[in-house]
């Protein structure tokens, strides 16, 4: 089977599990890591398909300063339906002769430094699904941030998209505004994980919501095209 006829066969399945984002990563010299495994893995494992979901507005837009029992719901929805994405296809490329890693959607396995094995965003930068925003968060034309992703590294050769070279956030500053406790800088790299951590904390404790999570920089970041 060609690389063209494999991505075509693995986007096609994608979308009929609900992807609405479909893109392939040559990651071959990117370094990337992933926690708990070798460093080679990437070069063993060297395609990273990115997929992800977009959020419902009508869950997003009623969130107004803390997150409402709606998206905690919508929240896990969206994180069960990647994670089911994510194993199927990876079946499905093992069926096809290939070799298969899936990585969760939400798992942290470092509580001290937030990190879980793998950064979604990065791999779906470079997959060309978006770019990383002033919100250090993966935004796209079509959905701004409002998509959660999931990750799959393989061995079965496939055709790959680019990195996102379009238009950014240029000028837009709407969710250095709109976080509650300043944690979004002009760049991401400054992104104060801390601060928003500790928000999370709270939210978590004072509206019972079980998750560390938020959704108002999310809300913020609504559809550009
Ligand atoms: C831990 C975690 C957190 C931590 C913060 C971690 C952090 N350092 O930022 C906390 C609990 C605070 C958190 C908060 C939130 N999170 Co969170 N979180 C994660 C999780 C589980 C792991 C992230 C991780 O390991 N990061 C590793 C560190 C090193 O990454 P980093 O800080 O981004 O640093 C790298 C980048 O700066 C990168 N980089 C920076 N610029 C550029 C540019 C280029 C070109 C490249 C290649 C790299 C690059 O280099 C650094 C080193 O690798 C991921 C799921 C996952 N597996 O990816 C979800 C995830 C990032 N979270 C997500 C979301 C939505 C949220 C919240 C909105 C909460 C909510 N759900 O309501 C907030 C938003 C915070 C924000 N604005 O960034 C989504 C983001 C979706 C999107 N559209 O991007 C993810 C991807 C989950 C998912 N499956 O969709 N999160």
């Amino acid at each position: 089977m060609s690389r063209e006829e494999a991505y075509r066969r693995l986007e096609a399945k994608a979308r009929e599990l609900g992807a609405d984002l479909f893109g392939v990563a040559d990651l071959r010299g990117k370094s990337l890591k992933v926690l708990e495994l070798p460093e080679d893995i990437c070069n063993r494992l060297p395609y990273g398909i990115s997929m992800g979901i977009a959020l419902c507005s009508g869950v997003i837009e009623e969130i107004v300063d803390h997150p409402t029992l709606f998206y905690l719901h919508h929240y896990r929805q969206a994180n069960y339906i990647l994670d089911q994405m994510a194993f199927r296809i990876s079946k499905m490329i093992e069926e096809m002769g290939g070799k298969a890693l899936p990585i969760a959607a939400s798992q942290i396995v470092d509580w001290e430094r937030q990190q879980a094995h793998f950064d979604h965003k990065t791999l779906a930068e470079l997959a060309g699904l978006g770019w990383r925003g002033r919100n250090n968060l993966l935004v796209t034309p079509k959905y701004g941030a409002r998509v959660r992703l999931v990750s799959i590294l393989t061995d079965l050769p496939l055709r790959v998209d680019g990195p996102y070279r379009g238009p950014r956030c240029g000028d837009c500053t709407s969710c250095i505004e709109a976080c509650p406790v300043g944690a979004i800088k002009e760049d991401p790299k400054d992104f104060d994980h801390i601060r928003c951590f500790e928000k999370l904390k709270e939210f978590r404790r004072k509206y019972n919501v079980g998750q560390y999570i938020c959704g108002i920089c999310i809300k913020a970041c609504g559809p550009k095209l």
